[in-house]
């Protein structure tokens, strides 16, 4: 953020996320966590802030969950707006608003929008043929067809945009397209659609974004959106038919709705407005005084509709402010592999505000340090762990720890007045001063990872000088000394309690409890701290010591691993092809089987064959060999006595030269492994006919 003239006003959105499903890390490393540190740390500044969200509750993702979970859309928008809601909340997001499209503010807003550009004539109105799946006897939109992208090849692109390439698409852009709702390849159908045409802004967003923000705007932003422009623009249907969304409020668009990605941007006005109307004040500043600095958080998949579609639609409109910047991520990954909703594969937030009680500053941490700013990244369980134990307890929370626990032992709580500083207290003490000029000089520029390490080197620095200066050993010998180096480490504390905020919101409220900051007649602040002789004065009483961090233990980071193993096993067998089912046979056929009942007597390993093992079964007619190809599933002293099913009238077959008479009916578990198809009742007996 260019602090030329500081501005008064910034306007913060959170991309809304679909109400199709849970917040997870990929989320909140992507989008949440480094735009609520940038709320939070622009209020520090000083600055009007507005820090927007809500959920998006149009759009097909919503029908397709719905179908899916057997409920009505309503029922999915407002069980996962609620989950979304109150997980955000509970981590600390510090949203102003956090609203949802299906609000009426909402509908009213994006009606509004789009009347006035229908009005000023911004739309073309054209009939075009669209995808159609015959048998569901639904035009084909969105997620509710998938494809090959012809940008990357990636197969899995939907009908709008490729989540590979990140690539805007119309539908019929797709290479062999398929519907996801019956499977069909789809046919086309004419209709009409009203089509926003991105073609005549080019040269606005050439200026705009090519000239305008070619050093501000992250690389991997700015490149996405000149390939884009380059590539060409082409107009864009923000209607669709669906009968989930905005209905389309102009004469001759029955069954019309508003595209999701035309109407969801507009949101962050009516969560604006939303918050405004609450607060008595008045949105419009927030959206259309030049002096407000607008500022979207998203994922890399949404930088199109930031950069390109809703700049156009506020360039449009003729009254809205620009975006300043869109600092995108990239994506995070886990344990090496893709996030999934559809594959449960992910950290759900609200399942692990459960499991990690009041640590919601570690995951806060580690997908701060860790995270995608520049490239895809991964989260890793162990990664998890390591931040948590090397460095919030071993270096934050140990310096914090020593200091309170010392100031409580030497002098029962109270800052003592120091003597004459040292070379190394007046070094330490400038250092210390520095700090809120480092990271903002990384915060500025949108370096949230970067930034996290500098509040990490200001513990480090209280750390390191408490082990030189040794206070413990020299409260022996020079009891003045020590009560200036506690005096210096106590304004260290202080800093790490203002400056940690943006970062560790929840480590800073327990810190400044601790240190009672809040009953400090001039409390230090980001702004102040720099030019402010004393934080902490002497005289001045502290609380006793809370823990801020545990350590995690290795069980815990097992238990998680495993929760992800399972996880991947049961998404293993669900992607098992099922076999298709054989040809259909007759009564006469299957009676042709005679199925028994047996009994195992006898099991050996068949020499020099890994997988067979020749037993002897007890079938009610006859005690005859079966050789069977378990050996790898069963030990032969394990299956001895076991009920199984036995085709008995198989003709026999010479397996390594031992005869074969029948066969014994398996199939497989989740885990790969052979398991008998048996009659495991008791008071089934050899020889009873299997129907
Ligand atoms: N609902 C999130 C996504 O594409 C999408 C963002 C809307 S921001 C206006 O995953
Ligand atoms: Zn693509």
């Amino acid at each position: 953020m260019s602090q030329k003239t500081a501005p008064s006003r910034y306007t913060l959105t959170a991309a809304l996320p679909y109400t199709n499903g849970p917040i997870h890390i990929g989320h909140l490393a992507g989008v949440y966590v480094p735009a609520d540190i940038c709320a939070r740390y622009l209020r520090l500044k000083g600055h009007d802030v507005a820090f927007v969200c809500g959920s998006d509750e149009h759009g097909v993702a919503i029908p397709m969950k719905a179908k899916k979970e057997g409920v009505t859309p309503k029922e999915v928008i407002d069980k996962y707006h609620g989950i979304i809601k109150k997980s955000f909340s509970d981590f600390g997001i510090s949203f102003d608003n956090y609203s949802r499209t299906s609000a009426e503010i909402h509908h009213k807003t994006a009606s509004d929008f789009f009347k006035k550009l229908y009005e000023q004539g911004d739309f073309i109105e054209e009939v075009t043929e669209q995808l159609y799946d015959e048998e569901a006897q639904q035009f084909l939109a969105d997620r509710f067809v998938v494809g090959t992208c012809p940008k990357c090849g990636y197969e899995e692109a939907y009908g709008d945009q490729c989540e590979n390439c990140g690539s805007s698409l119309n539908a019929t852009d797709l290479i062999n397209p398929k519907s996801t709702l019956s499977g069909a390849v789809p046919t086309l159908k004419t209709t009409k659609h009203w089509f926003l045409p991105l073609d005549r802004y080019e040269s606005f967003l050439k200026e705009w974004i090519l000239v305008g923000h070619k050093n501000d705007w992250k690389p991997n932003v700015y490149g996405q959106c000149k390939s884009w422009i380059d590539d060409g623009l082409k107009p864009r249907a923000v209607t669709r038919d669906l009968d989930w969304g905005i209905p389309v409020p102009v004469k001759d668009a029955e069954g019309k709705v508003l595209y999701v990605w035309f109407d969801a941007p507009i949101g962050y006005i009516s969560s604006t407005k939303e918050w405004a109307e609450r607060e008595g004040k008045d949105w419009e500043p927030y959206w259309k005084d030049e002096n407000t600095k607008l500022l979207h958080f998203i994922g890399k998949d949404n930088i199109v509709f930031h950069c390109i579609i809703f700049p156009s639609m506020l360039k449009a409109h003729g009254d809205f402010v620009l975006p300043e910047n869109v600092p995108a991520n990239e994506f995070l990954n886990l344990e090496g592999n893709k996030l999934s909703t559809s594959k449960n594969w992910a950290v759900w937030l609200h399942e692990y505000l459960v499991e990690f009680p009041d640590m919601q500053d570690v995951l806060r941490y580690a997908l701060t340090a860790n995270a995608p700013e520049t490239k895809d990244n991964d989260f890793t369980w162990k990664d998890f762990q390591a931040r948590n134990n090397n460095e919030l307890v071993a270096i934050f929370g140990n310096f914090i720890n020593r200091v309170v626990v010392l100031t409580q032992k030497y002098y029962d709580g109270v800052v003592p007045k120091p003597s004459a500083l040292s070379e190394v207290d007046l070094q330490t003490l400038h250092q210390l001063k520095q700090f809120p000029e480092v990271l903002s000089n990384s915060l500025d520029r949108y370096r949230f990872r970067e930034a996290s390490q500098e509040l990490m080197n200001l513990a480090r620095l209280g750390n390191k000088y408490l082990a030189d200066a040794e206070p413990w050993k020299l409260i022996k010998t020079d009891e003045e000394r020590v009560k200036t180096i506690m005096f210096v480490a106590l304004q260290i504390a202080t800093g790490l309690a203002v400056l940690s905020e943006p970062f560790l919101p929840f480590t800073s409220n327990k810190l400044k409890n601790i240190l009672r900051h809040a009953e400090l007649v001039s409390a230090s602040q980001w702004n102040t701290m720099a030019h402010q002789e004393v934080l902490l004065p002497s005289g001045h009483k502290i609380n006793k010591s809370e823990l801020l961090f545990r350590k995690i233990e290795d069980k815990e980071i097992e238990a998680q691993l495993e929760k992800l193993e399972a996880t991947k096993k049961a998404n293993e067998q669900m992607d098992k092809e099922t076999t298709p089912q054989k040809d259909t046979i007759t009564f006469d056929d299957f009676s042709k089987l005679d199925m028994r009942v047996g009994t195992i007597v006898e099991a050996e390993k068949m020499p020099k064959a890994n997988k067979l093992l020749v037993l002897k079964v007890d079938t009610g007619l006859d005690t005859r060999t079966i050789v069977s190809g378990i050996a790898e599933s069963f030990k032969p002293e394990d299956i001895i006595g076991k009920k199984v099913t036995v085709l008995v009238n198989l003709a026999p077959r010479k397996l390594r030269g031992v005869e074969s008479e029948g066969m014994i009916l398996m199939t497989e578990n989740e885990e790969g492994r052979l398991v008998f198809v048996n009659p495991d009742e008791d008071g089934v007996h050899n020889g009873e006919s299997i129907n």
